[in-house]
């Protein structure tokens, strides 16, 4: 156990207790929920309900956490992991000057239950709009976070209703930091053919040829890509396996060095052993919500041998 924990979360770390499968931890993070089973481990943060660690049974961590003091700034995400930008993915659509990706991903959510059987651990997170919401985003509406373990697999469903007497537009990722041996020998496949929004330089439409490999800052928002790609960790000797459901783009990032620096949180030489790989609604994919209506974007990863 962490630093001693204030008595709100002692309530909550009682509720949601499953003895050995689904603790309440505090610590550097901040409060984060542990969830194992069958030797596969993961955490996730109370604040943004942020992913923060994935071990599979018999794997190293696959999950990137920047080494850099993790920020605790209200309203800032960790650097890694898995934020949630929504509702909206990127700079302010509407250029009004507020935060990018949205505003949930560095603000507490609401751990609503965990959940075990033999062979799994699952644990639900909420974000419901508050009226101090409104002044950014004028609508009713809730974002359900759900993540199951299994021994070899894990699962993030994020859930979207909208509450409200109007509809809204939605954008949305689960910005998925990946743990790689080093970026130069990390490729993705999946890819080839598919047509995409090059966010560096002149944003241009460009279509993928062969793998993504990198070399430089990428960037891409690629469109109607096949529901699963790989990412190709050959510093590992491993393969990850990243299904999406209720997407119809992917984001692929990697900032490279001088994007890294300006970012500042990255550490040194973070940008070497991370890449982003973004089940998103984002770019054109662009879903609208009538009232009462839901939208559920899902992603599956798990590991592979070396292709
Ligand atoms: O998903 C890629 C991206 O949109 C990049 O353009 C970069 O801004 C990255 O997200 C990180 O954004 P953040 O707001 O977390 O620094």
């Amino acid at each position: 156990m962490g630093e001693q924990m204030p008595a709100d979360l002692s309530a909550i770390a009682e509720r949601v207790a499953h003895a050995g499968r689904a603790a309440l931890r505090t610590g550097p993070l901040g409060p984060l929920l542990e969830l194992t089973v069958a030797g596969a481990r993961a955490a996730i943060a109370l604040r943004g309900a942020q992913l923060v660690s994935w071990r599979p049974q018999g794997h190293d961590e696959v999950i990137w956490m920047s080494p850099a003091s993790p920020s605790r700034l209200v309203g800032k995400a960790l650097r890694g992991g898995t934020p949630i930008c929504w509702p909206w993915f990127g700079p302010d659509p509407e250029c009004r000057g507020r935060p990018a990706h949205g505003f949930v991903r560095g603000t507490d959510w609401t751990l609503e239950h965990t959940d075990v059987t033999d062979e799994t651990t699952l644990a639900a997170f909420c974000y419901r709009t508050t009226p101090a919401d409104h002044a950014l985003w004028p609508h009713a509406a809730s974002a359900r976070a759900v993540f199951v373990l299994d021994a070899k697999t894990l699962a993030i469903t994020l859930t979207t209703v909208n509450e409200g007497q109007a509809p809204f537009v939605l954008t949305e990722a689960l910005h998925t930091y990946f743990a790689v041996a080093d970026i130069g020998s990390t490729a993705v496949h999946g890819l080839d053919g598919v047509a995409y929004l090059d966010k560096v330089g002149d944003e241009a439409r460009r279509r993928q040829a062969g793998a993504v490999t990198f070399a430089g800052e990428v960037d891409r928002i690629y469109l109607d890509p096949p529901a699963s790609l790989a990412i190709v960790d050959a510093g590992n000797g491993r393969t990850i396996r990243v299904a999406s459901r209720g997407s119809r783009s992917v984001v692929v990032w990697n900032p490279w060095n001088e994007k890294a620096a300006r970012l500042g949180d990255m550490g040194a030489d973070g940008f070497r052993r991370m890449v982003c790989v973004e089940t998103a609604n984002a770019g054109d994919d662009v879903v609208t919500l009538a009232a009462g209506d839901r939208h559920v974007l899902a992603a599956l990863y798990s590991l592979e041998p070396m292709r």
